[in-house]
């Protein structure tokens, strides 16, 4: 039958899509030099304003301070739906922005990265918003 040929294919298809559309945050190489962890208010995430909060911490597990912080999210069912934007020091290795997920629910991609210094990372995440 044609239609059992032709699903794989097409969902192949749009892995690969899946993938192009995300390709910006590989650009960093991971190191155990840092951990990266996002929560999210609310927490599970819900449709509206959601503040993605991102903890870092050093090698040795302490608060990393100072460093820049950039948040890209991406809507992985829809194209065209990337932000990107720098999350704000909250302090004690706390980094945090709000993002607009109103009438957007499903996965969400959200895409960190961390540098300071001769330290940079990168680490994608993925959320469901409800
Ligand atoms: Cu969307």
């Amino acid at each position: 039958m044609k239609t059992s040929t032709a699903m794989p294919f097409i969902l192949m298809l749009i892995g690969v899509l899946g993938v192009s559309a995300c390709g910006g945050g590989g650009a960093a190489t991971p190191a155990a030099s840092m951990q990266i962890s996002v929560t999210t208010l609310p927490d599970p995430p819900v449709k509206g304003p959601v503040e993605l909060i991102v903890d870092v911490k050093d090698a040795q597990g302490q608060p990393l301070n100072g460093a820049n912080v950039i948040v890209l999210t991406s809507h992985t069912t829809m194209n065209g739906m990337n932000q990107q934007g720098p999350a704000k020091a909250r302090g004690n290795g706390r980094y945090a922005m709000v993002t607009d997920m109103s009438g957007m629910n499903g996965q969400w991609l959200i895409t960190v990265q961390v540098s300071k210094g001769s330290l940079n990372l990168a680490q994608d995440f993925k959320i469901d918003v409800q």
